[in-house]
């Protein structure tokens, strides 16, 4: 079991002016550009690992980029891959992170069907690649893990940490057996390492091929006069969507526990992909029938038909709950895309962030000035 008594400070009553230091792998997707932004706003130094691609694929990341020569710099970034384990270990016993959020995977489950073998490489072995970087380096640090609600599967909601899993895709799979491995190395070698298990969490940064961001995009790029029909899977299948913003600090806050466990994140609602059509194309003021079509190359070979969280311990533990709603989720996507698309938002959404989360809005910046008023401070 995890010794409270050996692990780092209580980093809640820390006072030392030694900024944290937190290394991110996935820094470059959604979550992790919220997080950066998050961690940064609390005076933490970012380290994030990015694969070395032809073509540059920092832009979530580009507006809080600082040259690394700088003395005031804070964000530093790292080339490494996690199907292979040389740089983990050389990053992890190099920079000796406080804390370790490993967020990148392959993380799209239609695409598992098509790269199962890849997907558990980078997926599940990733994660093990991690823990023994840590295990073997014997630095003390606390390590989060993006689980995944996809691991329950067929069982039927509302999901909590005690639901059984099935999961329904080699992507679901490769979670499970990260998410077990990270139960392991905190029972057999006292590692303080939480699975945040989290369903599924949207935002305008959200990667254009999966379904929210899909139907926001060819809204606004309807209303824009350049497409004129979107083509869609499975529109039954029900999901728990929730704000992305929101969950980068449902992950911080679990780091910063006394004692590591996991948790169910989520809103406790959840709608049909159909409700999030109608939704959109209400919002835009657009009737959807005309507009989408079913392509059968979307479907997936097994489904997970609904998920919907029960996150009660998050709310009693880590003071932990969801402000945005999903017809609110459904506004600010539409209002971002819109604004991509060089068209005037709708407003709905940039009322709400406005009004919950205190002046806001370039969509690309969209959280940086609510997580610095949250912070104190302001993000340059
Ligand atoms: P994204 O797909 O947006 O980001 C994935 C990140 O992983 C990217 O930075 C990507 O880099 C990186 N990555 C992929 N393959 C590798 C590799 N071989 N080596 C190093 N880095 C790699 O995911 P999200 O931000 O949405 O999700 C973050 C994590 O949370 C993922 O693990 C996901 O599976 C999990 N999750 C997400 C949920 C959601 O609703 N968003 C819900 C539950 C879990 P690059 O930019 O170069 O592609
Ligand atoms: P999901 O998200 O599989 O839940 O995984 P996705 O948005 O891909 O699918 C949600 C549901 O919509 C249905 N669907 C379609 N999906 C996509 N991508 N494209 C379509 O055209 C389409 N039409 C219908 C799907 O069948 C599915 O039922 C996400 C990822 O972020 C994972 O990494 C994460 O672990 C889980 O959420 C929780």
């Amino acid at each position: 079991m995890y010794n409270a008594a050996a692990s780092p400070s209580n980093l809640e009553g820390q006072t030392s002016r030694v900024p944290r230091r937190a290394l991110i792998t996935g820094i470059t997707g959604q979550d992790g550009s919220y997080l950066a932004e998050f961690l940064l706003a609390k005076d933490y130094e970012v380290h994030g690992m990015i694969r070395r691609a032809s073509t540059f694929n920092t832009r979530r990341i580009d507006h809080i980029y600082q040259d690394p020569h700088s003395p005031e710099a804070r964000l530093f970034l790292h080339y490494g891959d996690l199907t292979s384990g040389e740089q983990l270990t050389h990053l992890i016993y190099n920079l000796r992170p406080d804390e370790i959020y490993h967020l990148g995977a392959q993380s799209h489950v239609r695409v598992s069907f098509d790269t199962p073998e890849y997907t558990g490489d980078t997926t599940g072995l990733g994660t093990t690649r991690l823990l023994e970087a840590i295990r073997r380096s014997g630095i003390r640090t606390r390590f989060y893990q993006a689980s995944s609600s996809e691991m329950f599967g067929t069982t039927p909601p509302p999901q909590s940490e005690q639901t059984p899993f099935h999961p329904r895709s080699p992507y679901g799979a490769a979670k499970l057996y990260a998410h077990c491995l990270v139960v392991n190395y905190r029972e057999a070698y006292g590692l303080f390492a939480c699975n945040g298990i989290l369903f599924n969490h949207e935002s305008p940064r959200r990667g254009e091929t999966f379904v929210t961001r899909k139907i926001s995009r060819a809204v606004a790029k309807m209303l824009a006069g350049k497409k004129e029909k979107v083509y869609l899977g499975n529109l039954e299948a029900r999901r728990d969507w929730g704000y992305a913003p929101e969950y980068v600090d449902a992950m911080w806050r679990m780091l910063q526990q006394d004692v590591p466990e996991d948790f169910v994140i989520g809103t406790g609602q959840s709608h049909s992909v159909h409700d999030f059509v109608v939704s959109a194309f209400e919002y835009a003021g657009l009737d959807w029938r005309p507009h989408v079509e079913i392509d059968a190359k979307y479907l997936r070979p097994s489904e997970v038909d609904h998920l919907r969280a029960d996150a009660g311990k998050a709310k009693a533990k880590l003071q932990w709950e969801p402000k945005i709603s999903f017809q609110e989720l459904v506004w600010i996507m539409v209002d971002a895309d819109l604004e991509a698309a060089g068209l005037r938002p709708i407003g709905k959404g940039l009322e709400v962030l406005n009004r919950k989360f205190g002046g806001w809005h370039q969509w690309e910046r969209s959280v940086s000035k609510f997580m610095a008023a949250t912070a104190g401070r302001e993000l340059g």
